[in-house]
């Protein structure tokens, strides 16, 4: 039986990983961590149990994972990459400092770790099409610091210690359900709200700008199946490039005009978005993934339009 402790389970990834766990393994405790000012509501709250987890306290880690009995630990706490440049000693705090005492309660308690990379461990000297599973990492970006620093800590507690640490590289992920926040990939889930809505797309980052995206949930498929995957088949651990597609603002606008035909778009500009956005990968290869571990995304841009607005308007209740 598994036991799992989700730290970050209110934000973006974890809220819905929670529940897709919640459903995956129905005799188990799927322990959603939060932090105070953040607690489960509704469904994510009556369904399974939660733990107060400040990913910076060591204790309280340790003391839901003995509580519980917890055998596999999915570390979702991390500030994003625009959010992270305005904060970077607590972008380190969290990242770095949260992800260190994540792996000691998983050396002495023998929990397995996910712990998320992303296409922001990469930077502007890294080869931007088809970015190789191994090749440069000298990221600009605190966000990208952190995460490489994790990368190379996970892979280190698995050889040092045998902690079975796992990690994907995500793309900037798309869903209806709970909103990003502070991202440089946001903008791909914004213009969604704004079609829905009726309103002018103000887009961010110009056009030409582009980067790997993925739906939700080809990106919690992705981090459950890495979970259960033979490890024996594993010749990388931290982190696998995973990819499904790429576009920029203009390719994602036209999807979605084929849809709603009327929407419009308009280019305001962040400067620091567009910065990070200009340092990262084109496109990732994520053929390393599909070889060791079987991966495969399931939703293409049309795909994931349509099931997007489809989701979007009854959510908003919007015809
Ligand atoms: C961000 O934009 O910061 C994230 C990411 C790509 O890691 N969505």
């Amino acid at each position: 039986m598994k036991n799992v402790l989700i730290i970050g389970a209110t934000g973006q990834i974890g809220s819905e990983l929670t529940m897709r766990l919640r459903k995956e393994y129905p005799g188990s405790d799927i322990v959603a961590g939060y932090i105070k000012g953040a607690e489960p509501k509704g469904e994510l709250l009556e369904s399974g149990p939660s733990h107060e987890v400040d990913i910076t306290n060591a204790a309280q880690i340790a003391e839901a994972v003995e509580k519980y009995n917890v055998d596999t630990i999915y570390n979702l706490a991390a500030l994003l990459s625009a959010v992270a440049e305005a904060k970077p000693q607590l972008a380190w705090k969290i990242g770095v400092g949260g992800l260190y005492n994540t792996l000691e309660v998983a050396r002495e308690k023998g929990c397995a770790v996910f712990t998320p990379s992303s296409i922001g461990s990469f930077g502007p000297d890294t080869p931007h099409d088809h970015t190789p599973q191994d090749t440069i990492q000298r990221p600009r970006t605190i966000y990208g610091v952190t995460k490489v620093t994790g990368e190379m800590l996970s892979d280190y507690y698995a050889s040092r210690f045998g902690v079975d640490t796992r990690s994907v590289r995500f793309p900037g992920l798309i869903s209806y359900v709970a909103p990003p926040g502070g991202g440089t990939t946001d903008y791909a889930v914004d213009i969604y709200y704004a079609a829905v809505k009726g309103e002018t797309f103000k887009c961010p980052l110009k056009p030409g700008t582009f980067m790997d995206m993925m739906y939700m949930p080809d990106a919690l498929r992705a981090a459950i199946e890495i979970m259960e995957a033979d490890s024996e088949k594993f010749v990388h651990r931290n982190s696998f490039n995973i990819a499904s597609m790429s576009f920029d603002p203009e390719i994602i606008y036209n999807k979605i005009k084929e849809y709603v035909p009327d929407f419009k778009m308009e280019y305001e500009l962040d400067p620091l978005r567009q910065r990070i956005a200009d340092s990262w990968p084109d496109s990732l290869d994520d053929s390393c993934a599909r070889k060791e571990w079987g991966w495969k995304p399931e939703f293409d841009l049309d795909a994931m339009t349509q099931d997007m607005l489809l989701h979007l308007r009854e959510k908003l209740n919007i015809k």
